[in-house]
């Protein structure tokens, strides 16, 4: 007898033909919320049904690791959608397309152009100390004249002229329109992708255009315009002996498939490949990244000593006389314990992206169908409050070892960018640009809100990335920096 013996199905909601689960699924909670409160009527490990579509739910590390880490193969496929399909011409992407040669490519082909970017990582902490710099000018200016400032879109770009300088070798400047044009069509996308909306659960309502649909399709098409200026440029002055940013080395890859005779669409190099891989990395690196830097200052808004503790190590360990840098990082355990805290309590992701059982399998002693849908829920992992004390406190202390000298784990319930074959591609690029814009900015200002306004809401609003609410902060200039 082996172990296979004492298979059987998870436990599920109710479903009905045709809606499914749906009935169950009605709650003015956002879904994260709503699938970790069913764990107490059906355990950590449940199913339930999307319409016709079976969905593994998966709110406990040791599952969550099983399907990432151990059978991670087996659990690396994604589904299809509607909006996806509409954002990715159908899964030629990274990030929603399925797992197969040209994806597995695709990953190799980034992971390559980001690693020769970093050559010592050099270079790209030279992008981001300009954009640092510049980013403090800005907060700068408006403190001195006394105004107050909504940080949104001023991070925003700032990391988007970083991934710009890493996909196009460009950036742009404060009010450019063809950065304004991206930010709104880029807030339309995070707003309608990829929600369980009503289109992704019913495909046939796709008959009747919905306004969400419309909204993405338009933004789509804004994206799509950029892209293709950008690539049409790249492939005027290409060469094979520069690679200026990972176009060109998209570009590259294609051309030397063609030399050797192979098709490039036979050799997962297709025109619309290449510019869905860029469009990933460079939505990816723009919305995930300001997304946190925003949820950080939102925390040290709402925990001031917090943000006197960091930079009270900042002036012990930096000082006044330079500015902060990527081996600074190892010296300053306080801040980096939290933005480990930023990424547990408002997770980016926090259902990541639903992967998709490639064979029939198992997770714990529940069977799994080929097909299933499998929706890891991080809020879970993130917030069992056997694993964190309180873990809706926000308390970087528990990122410390024991004598607060370094930094610590202290729980295997931690996946901020997901774990195995689907890892994030961007993850150390995102904590460099973290560390470094943090350790900037607080090295030289003090941020509240302005005087009498309440705090910031730090609820977030769901979608395919979890966003901070907008609002204006007071910036006062540290000690030593004011201009
Ligand atoms: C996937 C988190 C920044 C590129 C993911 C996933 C998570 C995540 C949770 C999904 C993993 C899964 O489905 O199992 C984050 C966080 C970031 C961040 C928390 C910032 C702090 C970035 C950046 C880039 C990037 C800067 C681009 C350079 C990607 C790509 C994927 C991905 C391409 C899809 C991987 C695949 O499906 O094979 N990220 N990410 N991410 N991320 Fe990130
Ligand atoms: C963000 C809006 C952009 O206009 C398009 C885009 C591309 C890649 C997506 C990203 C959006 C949201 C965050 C995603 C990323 C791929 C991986 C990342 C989903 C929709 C995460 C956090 O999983």
């Amino acid at each position: 007898l082996g172990p296979r013996v004492h298979l059987r199905p998870p436990p599920h909601l109710p479903a009905l033909p045709i809606i499914g689960s749906l009935l169950s699924l009605r709650s003015d909670r956002p879904p994260h919320i709503l699938f970790q409160s069913l764990q107490e009527t059906y355990g950590p490990t449940y199913s339930l049904m999307l319409g016709a579509q079976r969905v593994l739910l998966v709110n406990h590390h040791v599952h969550a690791k099983e399907v990432l880490l151990k059978k991670g193969k087996l659990f690396a496929g994604r589904a299809r959608s509607v909006t996806t399909d509409v954002l990715t011409r159908g899964g030629k992407d990274i990030a929603f397309g399925d797992y197969s040669p040209t994806w597995r490519l695709h990953r190799k082909l980034v992971h390559g152009a980001l690693c020769l970017f970093g050559e010592g990582t050099a270079s790209i902490e030279k992008i981001v100390c300009q954009q640092s710099q510049s980013l403090c000018a800005v907060v700068s200016e408006a403190a001195s004249r006394g105004l107050d400032l909504d940080l949104g879109p001023e991070l925003t770009r700032a990391v988007t002229n970083v991934i710009c300088a890493l996909c196009f070798n460009s950036s742009y400047r404060r009010g450019d329109a063809e950065l304004q044009s991206m930010l709104s069509y880029s807030q339309g996308i995070v707003d309608t992708v990829a929600k369980d909306s009503l289109v992704d659960i019913f495909p046939w309502l796709q008959m009747f255009p919905n306004a969400d649909l419309r909204l993405l399709k338009d933004c789509v098409a804004a994206r799509d315009r950029l892209l293709q200026k950008k690539y049409d440029e790249h492939k005027a002055d290409y060469s094979d002996h520069v690679q200026r940013d990972l176009l060109d080395a998209l570009l590259r890859a294609k051309r030397s498939a063609e030399n050797n005779n192979t098709t490039a669409a036979a050799a997962g190099l297709s025109d619309d490949h290449v510019l869905m891989t860029v469009g990933d990395i460079f939505g990816a690196g723009v919305e995930t990244t300001a997304t946190v830097l925003k949820w950080a200052i939102t925390y040290l808004i709402h925990y001031p000593q917090v943000q006197k503790r960091i930079q009270e190590e900042l002036d012990r360990r930096v000082g006044l006389d330079r500015t902060p840098q990527v081996s600074d990082r190892g010296c300053l355990p306080y801040l980096e314990a939290t933005i480990r805290e930023v990424l547990r309590i408002r997770p980016v992701a926090p259902l990541l992206i639903p992967h998709v059982a490639l064979a029939d399998t198992s997770v714990g002693h529940f069977t799994v169908n080929k097909g299933d849908r499998v929706i890891i829920n991080l809020w879970s992992l993130h917030h069992d409050e056997k694993e964190w004390k309180n873990p809706e406190i926000f308390d970087p202390g528990r990122f410390l070892d024991t004598d607060g000298s370094g930094p610590a784990l202290p729980s295997p319930s931690y996946l901020p960018f997901g774990a195995g074959v689907r890892v994030c591609l961007g993850e150390s690029l995102a904590k460099m640009e973290l560390f470094l814009f943090l350790s900037w900015t607080l090295q030289r200002f003090t941020f509240s809100v302005p005087g009498g306004r309440p705090l910031p809401s730090l609820e977030g609003k769901f979608g395919v990335v979890l966003q901070p609410p907008k609002y204006e902060v007071h910036a006062t200039p540290r000690a030593g920096w004011e201009s």
